[in-house]
């Protein structure tokens, strides 16, 4: 006999959980008390829900299994709430595990201690799936059905809404064994015919484009072999960064907004083979873009395909899978010696050309730290006016290693998601490029991260302001600034409060160097430097 609780961490265990982010209450201790003598999973306790949830987010965007986050019911869910929708968004794999009141009273309006009227209806927004086991048995069951969804389906986050009665209750179940081997894709069978006429379109086309998005991560090789073969060039939006090395000569980039250039290549191409990508507003200027060429879409989620920018073929599969089955086709035809249609790399020097232009001490500074950063070094991203232009300046050569809270835009998402994603992988350096305003939306979590020992490296850049916003504020309302103005605290002191190292730099070209040498610390650490101004970029200037 063992406990509900214990049938759960046995599931997560048998699913390959090692790490659970969350913060006790009344309702989950069952779980905390069947993880005491489990040597197997870590808990890490974090300082809200929020930062519990980043964090999971974080871990599985590094290591690209499934994140867990344990939370109370009420206040737990609705403060885990803003990361689980930022998972959604960016369709990383967390799992909330969500304890709830007794299964009698949750149906019941008591308004009792912790209760959220409605949690499925709250949660619904931001999970692709999720239940309230009726009976103890259930929960293993329920445990590897939403690691089921997150192998097969778009991974997006998914809940167990877990009764205390449920987590205490004596079971005889049997943990169900994990479905190994699971094929990534929704029936595993491919279209023969449309992959035949995928083939045939890009064949004809005569200014063939990829376009790569974050789904497309796992088929990085793959998509390296077709650059290479058909000499076709590629834009990669923000999540797709590095899947093709942004420095290869048929890499026309990443770049949003006012530094689009490259994007134009959409409304020149003839044949676009869309990969993992979902035509987002970054990726087509808002939708303006006025994409005449043929569109070959290639989703695991069917809901995608033709849902921004119509289709001529779409395919519904795993990405890895529906490349390989396209290169197998091309490497049966001759394709002859292609040359490409654009002149990849004028348009990359112009672009590059035009951002140093608009953010010249960003610019260099992401250069900076490009330099001493090794390829594999994983870089999280708040919203502020470094990291903006990060997208276009900051070049990588390897998928997922740039990390954007790109489709939610939630401040307070890279420390936390850096402290998660470091605990997951102890082996490469991880940075978080932070902004005053929105670091202190979760910089309580450098506890966690003193606490737990993880020696992240978070740069603040500090202008004493919501300044993004305040340089649009001032563009669009002249004269007219209001809310936007802070009083930011002294970080080097705040850090020291926690135990973490704090340093400060006075320009900010000195933050490579800084950063370098907070990486020969084992000790997580925090440094102030001044934020270069300049109007974001998501502003279009004349001319
Ligand atoms: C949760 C949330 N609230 C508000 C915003 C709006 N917002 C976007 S950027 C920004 C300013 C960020 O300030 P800071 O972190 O200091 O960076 P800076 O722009 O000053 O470089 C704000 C308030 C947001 N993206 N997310
Ligand atoms: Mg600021």
């Amino acid at each position: 006999m063992r406990t509900g609780a214990q049938l759960l961490v046995e599931a997560l265990k048998a699913n390959g959980v090692d790490t659970i982010f969350g913060i006790p209450g009344i309702h989950n201790l069952a779980v905390y008390d069947a993880l005491v003598d489990e040597r197997a999973l870590r808990i890490v306790t974090t300082r809200d829900e929020r930062g519990a949830g980043h964090m999971a987010d974080g871990y599985a965007r590094a290591t690209g299994r499934p994140g867990v986050c344990l939370t109370v019911p009420g206040p737990g869910v609705t403060n885990a709430l803003t990361a689980i929708g930022e998972a959604y968004a960016d369709s990383s794999p967390v799992l909330l595990l969500a304890s709830q009141l007794p299964s009698a009273t949750v149906t019941m309006d008591r308004e009792d201690f912790h209760q959220l009227r409605d949690v499925e209806a709250v949660l619904a927004s931001v999970t692709q799936w999720g239940v309230r086991p009726a009976r103890a048995e259930d929960i293993g069951q329920a445990v590897d059905e939403a690691f089921r969804r997150f192998e097969t389906s778009r991974p997006r986050p998914c809940y167990l809404d877990l009764p205390m009665d449920l987590l205490s209750a004596k079971v005889d179940a049997l943990v169900p064994a994990p479905k190994g081997g699971r094929n990534r894709g929704t029936s595993g069978v491919l279209p023969v015919g449309d992959v035949c006429r995928a083939v045939d379109a890009l064949m004809e086309a005569s200014r063939p484009l990829l376009l790569v998005g974050g789904g497309a991560w796992r088929a990085a090789e793959s998509l390296q072999e077709l650059v290479q073969r058909l000499s076709i060039p590629v834009v990669m939006t923000s999540s797709g960064k590095g899947i093709v090395p942004e420095d290869h000569p048929l890499s026309l980039g990443d770049g949003w907004m006012a530094h689009q250039l490259g994007r134009e290549a959409l409304e020149q191409a003839d044949a676009i083979l869309a990969v993992g990508v979902r035509f987002g507003p970054l990726t087509t200027s808002w939708w303006t873009r006025q994409i005449s060429g043929r569109v070959i879409h290639v989703d695991i989620d069917p809901t995608e395909i033709g849902k921004h920018t119509p289709a001529s073929i779409g395919i519904v599969g795993d990405a890895k899978q529906v490349i390989e089955a396209l290169l197998v086709q091309f490497r049966d035809r001759d394709v002859g010696v292609r040359r490409p249609w654009l002149d990849v790399i004028a348009v990359r020097e112009r672009r590059r050309a035009a951002i140093r232009a608009r953010a010249p001490e960003a610019v260099a500074t992401l250069e900076g730290l490009r330099r001493v950063l090794p390829d594999e070094a994983l870089v999280f991203n708040d919203i502020n006016g470094i990291a903006c232009w990060g997208a276009g300046a900051f070049i990588c050569r390897r998928p997922r290693t740039f990390h954007y809270p790109i489709g939610f835009g939630c401040l307070g998402f890279a420390l936390p998601a850096a402290i998660g994603a470091r605990l997951a992988r102890p082996d490469v350096p991880v940075v978080a490029l932070c902004g005053d305003g929105g670091f202190l939306f979760s910089g309580h979590e450098l506890a966690t991260a003193v606490q737990e020992r993880v020696p992240v490296v978070a740069v603040v850049f500090n202008d004493d302001a919501y300044g993004t916003i305040k340089a649009d504020q001032s563009y669009r309302y002249p004269a007219r600034s209001l809310g936007s103005d802070l009083r930011s605290p002294d970080f080097v002191r705040y850090a020291e409060a926690f135990g973490a190292r704090g340093c400060r730099v006075h320009s900010v070209e000195k933050v490579p160097e800084a950063v370098a040498a907070a990486l020969a610390h084992d000790a997580p650490t925090l440094i102030e430097a001044p934020c270069p101004q300049a109007l974001p970029p998501w502003i279009e200037i004349e001319g």
